[in-house]
């Protein structure tokens, strides 16, 4: 039991190292990346996220995130004191429309992609910024006063580790086209990871390998929200989402993010004084 735990979570823990912001004010949030950060793009008929048991705990059906409630990007919206910024996926029409974005931000991430191709076919982290660059020209988005949180966790990491140049420079094209400085900061989500796994260990009074068993489990890692032919569940939901640390084999759930965001808040106050 112990083994097979370790096998799902540890690999998780090592590969999400870090997000990345470009920080130029503090108006405008977009974000770009993966599922850590996904409040919605990733379309009906690739996602699990779609399906029961996700968003179980908020807003009680699934919302399209990986997680029983909240994700990553919606504790930082809350951070800045803005709402979650609305995908990009429902939000296009009207942009294109109306070539406006409303003053939040948007929402480009999608579960399962990386800068590089990965499994899934859908909008990698060029075509995202693709995205945020059309989105600039057409609306003349003043940058200055505008945030960029990017999360690259784990869906190529290896890759971008040896080849990380194309994402590098991708940034560097997008920033040196914006009036503002561009400046790079490295949040450290896996320290904030081990650390928010500490304190909970502590205080969840089950100071065993238990904790780090995800609340939705099936017989595979991605079965969470899956049913067979005969739609019989393929999964398990816990009692109690809430004193979960990890929602399913792959995603905190909305206390692990809670947790790892409380982490993040002494990084954030530097970032942001
Ligand atoms: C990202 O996706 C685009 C469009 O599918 C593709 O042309 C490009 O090669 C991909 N980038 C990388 C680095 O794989
Ligand atoms: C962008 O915003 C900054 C700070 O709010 C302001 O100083 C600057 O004039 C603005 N630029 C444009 C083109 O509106
Ligand atoms: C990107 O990878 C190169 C080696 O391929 C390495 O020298 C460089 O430090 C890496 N940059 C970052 C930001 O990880
Ligand atoms: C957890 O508890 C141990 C002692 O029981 C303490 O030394 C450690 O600092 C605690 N860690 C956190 C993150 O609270
Ligand atoms: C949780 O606590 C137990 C006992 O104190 C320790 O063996 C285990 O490594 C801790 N787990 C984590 C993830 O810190
Ligand atoms: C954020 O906005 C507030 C008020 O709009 C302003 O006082 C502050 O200087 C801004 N912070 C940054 C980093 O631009």
């Amino acid at each position: 039991m112990k083994k097979k735990i370790l096998i799902f979570v540890f690999p998780l823990l090592w590969i999400c190292l870090f997000l990345i912001i470009i920080l130029c004010g503090n108006v405008t949030l977009f974000v770009l990346g993966d599922s850590y950060v996904d409040t919605g793009n990733t379309p009906r008929s690739a996602s699990a996220a779609w399906k029961q048991p996700y968003g179980i705990t908020f807003p009680g059906n699934p919302s399209g995130r990986f997680s029983d409630a909240h994700v990553l990007a919606d504790y930082i919206a809350s951070y800045l004191g803005i709402r979650s910024p609305t995908p990009y996926e429902q939000k296009k029409l009207e942009v294109a429309m109306t070539s406006r974005i409303d003053n939040v931000g948007i929402n480009f991430a999608y579960g399962g992609t990386g800068v590089f191709q990965t499994l899934v076919d859908l909008p990698n982290m060029t075509t995202q910024i693709d995205f945020l660059q059309q989105l600039i020209d057409q609306t003349r988005t003043n940058l200055s006063s505008s945030i960029a949180l990017v999360s690259l966790a784990g869906n190529d990491y290896a890759t971008f580790l040896t080849k990380n140049g194309s994402f590098e420079q991708n940034l560097i094209g997008l920033n040196s086209k914006s009036a503002a400085a561009p400046v790079y900061i490295y949040l450290d989500l896996y320290t904030a990871f081990t650390s928010a796994l500490k304190t909970e260990n502590n205080s969840s009074g089950r100071n065993d390998e238990s904790q780090l068993k995800p609340c939705c489990v099936g017989k595979n890692v991605e079965d969470c929200g899956l049913t067979d032919e005969n739609g019989v569940k393929k999964y398990v939901v816990c009692e109690n989402p809430k004193q979960s640390f990890f929602w399913d084999s792959l995603h905190p759930s909305n206390q692990g993010w809670g947790a790892i965001y409380k982490a993040l808040i002494p990084s954030l106050k530097s970032l942001f004084l």
